[in-house]
């Protein structure tokens, strides 16, 4: 059983590429960081998105933000705050697997990721502050992809560039182990996204997969994490998020806090929260699966 998730219509493309690799034999670590590199650099998918193209902050730098969590060794690699790379989610990786730590910010992540051979780019060739796009509720960037290997290891990983013009240093839940992001083999994985600063105290990707490990299915998992918040905050106070899950069975499941989410590519308005998927056993092509807000209060 091989399969993948991400967050957004645009993990799409992240999902078609980790299928490639996971079907030519490659482990989730690499499906992952492939197929959230691939994102970062495109340039179809790159603009206005995570890694190259993202959004700047308010003194107009591209900071970025990215993960991976290998739910077999429980591993964790960050960068925080990052400034001149495309794919913040290779430099997380190098994290990983070639410092003694688990989380560089800022220009500490920089200068690792340059003894680890990586090009600091110019300003004007990384963000997206040409652009007159507008960040609006349920408009939003972070990719989350979850990849299961045929060993059964499921490893996830995350990319954004946060909120636009955020303040420079702000980090939001995307790159914390438990916020954005969870994996762990001997049950599976979950990441999510959404306003980070609100989202960041539920820790909802590792209660997702506590979920999950009581024996929740990835759907009801994701659904209880974001009534709980609903349930525990005024309800004219719930935020944007969304959460995708896959247990290391290959069930996969999805909620949204919100009616409506647009893709920020495309434009297109999903009366629901869009994430991709694949399967090899259900032998489902990759797919865009809209998930109904599970909340019944109009958001
Ligand atoms: C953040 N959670 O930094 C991210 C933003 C996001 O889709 O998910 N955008 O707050």
């Amino acid at each position: 059983m091989k399969a993948s998730v991400a967050t957004w219509s645009f993990g799409l493309k992240a999902v078609q590429k980790s299928k490639e690799n996971l079907c030519s034999g490659k482990l989730s670590l690499d499906a992952t960081e492939y197929a959230l590199a691939r994102v970062e650099n495109d340039v179809s998918t790159g603009v206005y998105i995570v890694g190259r193209g993202g959004f700047p902050n308010a003194d107009g730098f591209l900071e970025c933000d990215a993960a991976l969590m290998d739910g077999n060794s429980l591993k964790f690699g960050a960068v925080m705050a990052l400034r001149g790379i495309a794919t913040p989610s290779r430099v997380a990786r190098r994290v990983l697997e070639n410092s003694p730590h688990s989380i560089l910010v800022g220009e500490g992540a920089q200068q690792f990721a340059l003894s680890q051979g990586f090009t600091v780019e110019k300003e004007e060739d990384l963000n997206a502050s040409s652009s007159e796009f507008v960040m609006t509720s349920g408009h939003s960037d972070t990719l989350g992809v979850i990849n299961l290997d045929a060993s059964g290891n499921i490893v996830a990983g995350v990319s954004t560039s946060g909120m636009p013009g955020k303040h420079p240093g702000r980090v939001g839940d995307s790159p914390l182990p438990g916020g954005g992001l969870y994996a762990d083999d001997r049950i599976g994985a979950a990441s999510c996204t959404g306003d980070g600063d609100q989202i960041l105290p539920f820790c909802p990707s590792l209660k997702a997969v506590l979920k999950m490990g009581q024996g929740m299915t990835p759907n009801a998992a994701c659904e209880s994490v974001i009534k709980e918040i609903a349930e525990r905050i005024f309800p004219k106070e719930m935020f944007e998020i969304g959460i995708v899950a896959l247990s290391v069975e290959g069930e996969y499941g999805a909620a949204g806090s919100l009616k409506r989410w647009r893709d920020i590519i495309t434009g297109t308005e999903y009366k629901g929260f869009p994430y991709a998927v694949w399967n090899s056993d259900h032998c489902i092509e990759p797919t865009i699966k809209v998930v109904h807000s599970c909340l019944s209060t109009e958001q």
